[in-house]
This record gives structure tokens, sequence and C-alpha cells, in this order.
């Protein structure tokens, strides 16, 4: 039976043009910083996102880490949102090793941070309080539906940052998918940033990688952070051969992702129990929530019931779903998790 795993971008696998890539790629040992083809993504990285230079890391996690890092000093404080992938989902690395405390301010539903929420987090200088250093936005917005930030928004953001000597650092894990579904370049929607992670290895289908972008001084701190992180990879060219074609060649096919997630939420909305959460995606992710139908509202059980029909789907939470398209959902894909929600909701 093929397998629909919509549970993630990140599971996509990398193309067979990465794979020949790969098998070619020139390398050298990255940690001397003579690998030609590491220094080649990192150029074309930097130039994409508009910043003047560039670091390969392992990881979104690694990227954003390695950012808050090099921003702030120990005991400096970040504002960032309550639903940020940072925040929840990275381990509070940047507590445990930064030794940098969070402000938490709610997100809005459209990913935003508010204006006033981040004035009013700004510490005054007093004795009895931590140092606020950093803001940090995310675009597209994970846990908020797939939702993209606006240049505009995101240039307020950078203006009120530098009104207060502060930095901003932008998770834009899928800045490409913002920058495709606003029809933009993500050098626009980074320019008010002071850095910028973006991953490789999500719709952009490379196996493993992020690069995490800014000004010369602060990439050569965040890259002696990163060996202190045990990030430092040898013959990295290998991996980050994927990476150029991941940006040479998968970036504007993000569109068809977002058409396909809008065709699956306009399918799944028409199954009874099923409702959208935030609404019709705007980027490639679904999210729903299900009300008790016929007395099924576990979200994990029937995530269990959908995977035995070959569709794999995340559940967050007790009653919410969180279905991705990426490069290996093709239409019959999504017919066919529309039609298997339907089996288990309705005709079971
Ligand atoms: N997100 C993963 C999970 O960790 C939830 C996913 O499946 O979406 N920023 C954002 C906005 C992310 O969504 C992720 C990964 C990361 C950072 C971290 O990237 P990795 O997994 O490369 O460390």
């Amino acid at each position: 039976m093929k397998i629909v795993d919509l549970r993630s971008d990140t599971v996509s696998n990398p193309t067979p043009e990465m794979r020949q890539a790969m098998a070619q790629a020139p390398v050298g040992d990255d940690v001397y910083g003579e690998d030609p083809t590491v220094n080649r993504l990192q150029e074309i990285a930097a130039e994409m996102l508009g910043k003047e230079s560039a670091l390969f890391v392992p990881s979104g996690t690694m990227g954003n880490l390695a950012a808050i890092m090099a921003h702030c000093n120990r005991g400096d404080e970040v504002i960032l949102g309550n639903f940020s992938h940072t925040f929840l989902y990275e381990a509070g690395g940047y507590s445990i090793l930064g030794s940098v405390h969070p402000h938490l301010i709610p997100n809005q539903s459209d990913g935003t941070l508010d204006l006033d929420d981040i004035k009013n987090a700004i510490r005054p200088d007093d004795v009895h309080q931590p140092i606020t250093r950093l803001i940090c936005l995310e675009n597209t917005h994970n846990r908020c539906g797939g939702v993209s930030l606006s240049a505009e928004y995101t240039k307020a953001v950078g203006e009120l940052a530098r009104k207060h000597k502060l930095k901003l650092h932008m998770d834009g894990a899928r800045i490409f998918n913002a920058a495709v579904a606003q029809g933009i370049s993500a050098q626009e929607l980074a320019a008010p940033a002071d850095s910028v992670t973006f991953c490789l290895s999500k719709g952009l289908c490379a196996p493993v990688g992020s690069v995490l972008c800014g000004s010369q001084e602060f990439i050569s701190r965040a890259h002696r952070i990163r060996k202190q992180l045990g990030g430092g990879m040898r013959q990295a060219g290998i991996i980050a051969a994927a990476g150029i074609i991941a940006l040479e060649s998968m970036v504007n096919r993000l569109a068809e992702d977002h058409a396909r997630a809008k065709r699956l939420a306009t399918g799944l909305e028409g199954v009874r129990g099923l409702v959208l959460d935030p609404g019709i995606p705007y980027t490639n992710m679904v999210y729903l929530t299900i009300t008790a139908n016929n007395g099924l509202s576990d979200a994990q059980y029937i995530a269990q019931r959908l995977a035995e029909q070959g569709v794999l789907v995340g559940s967050v939470g007790k009653s919410r779903f969180r279905l991705v398209t990426h490069c290996w959902i093709d239409d019959e894909g999504v017919d066919r998790a529309i039609e298997s929600f339907r089996k288990v909701l309705v005709v079971e």
C-alpha cells in the first residue's frame, strides 16, 4: 500500500536530482572552511535572503539556537510568541545552553505579535529585571496554521526593535512558502530582520540542513557557537549539494503544495465532524478540529485508524490535526486522504 504521509513537510525525501548532485559534490573539510559546496550554498543563501553572510547548520533548531546565543549575553531576555516553535518545540535550548530568559507574549491568530504587547514587554533599565535584547518572529507561523507575516508588519517590528536598540531574529523555517504565497521575494520578507534561519529540509526537500543568515560579524559569532554546539560538520558538501538544488529548483514549485493544501482543506471541510481551524490554508498546512462525531473525538485514535489505511496525519493535542502538503503528495494522495477521513468519520 502506498503511504500518504501528511505528518509534516520534513518527511519529504530528496529528489533524484539531489541524490545525483550529492554523489558528485566536490567536498573538503568545512570546519577548516574548505568545503567548496558548503561555501557555495552559503553564498547563494546569503544572496537570496539579502544578508551579508550565511552559515550552514544541521537543523532549524540549531539555527535558531545559534542566532539567539549570538545576539544575547547570559541573562538577557528574548521576546517571543507563546505559540512560537522556538518556545514550544526546541527543548528550551536557548535557556539551557544560552542562559537566555524568555519573555512570552501572545501570538495573534495571524501569527503576529501585537506591537503594543512587544512595547510593553521591553524592560526598563532596572537592576531587578533582565535586559531585553532580542525579538523573535516566525514566518510562516507553524502553530498559527502556516500563516505568513507581511513585509509591512515585519518592517514595523524592525523599526520598533531599532528604536529600542534591540535585535530582530526571524525563524523563517518556511520563509520561501511565505514568499511564494505572497508573490514577493524572501529577501523582502527578511529585510527588517537582523538574522533569519530557513530550512532546506522541509518543503524544499533537501535531506538535512538549514541556513542562518545575517551580517558578517553576526555570522562569525554564530560560527563559533555552532562549533560549541557540536555542529561543525566535515565533508558537509555532500548534504549542501542537495541544499543548492533546493534553492535553485524547488522554491517556485511550493505553489503546487499550497494549491494541494487548499484542495485538501476544501475536501475535508465537507466531512461531517471536521472544522477547518483557522480556515482555508494560506500555505502548505491544513489544521482541523474534530467536533464529536458518532462519539469519535480523539484525534490520536482517529490518526491511528487513518494510518491503517495508509494515511499518516499529525495530531495536535486531543482534538486537532495537522496535515502538511509537500513535493511527494500528489492529487491522488490528497483524494485518498479525504476519502480515508470520510470512511473513518462517517462510515464507522
Ligand atoms: N518543525 C517540525 C516539528 O518540530 C514541529 C514540523 O514538523 O513542522 N521552526 C519552525 C517554524 C519549524 O516548524 C521547525 C520544525 C523548526 C523551526 C525546527 O527545524 P528542525 O526540525 O530542522 O530542527
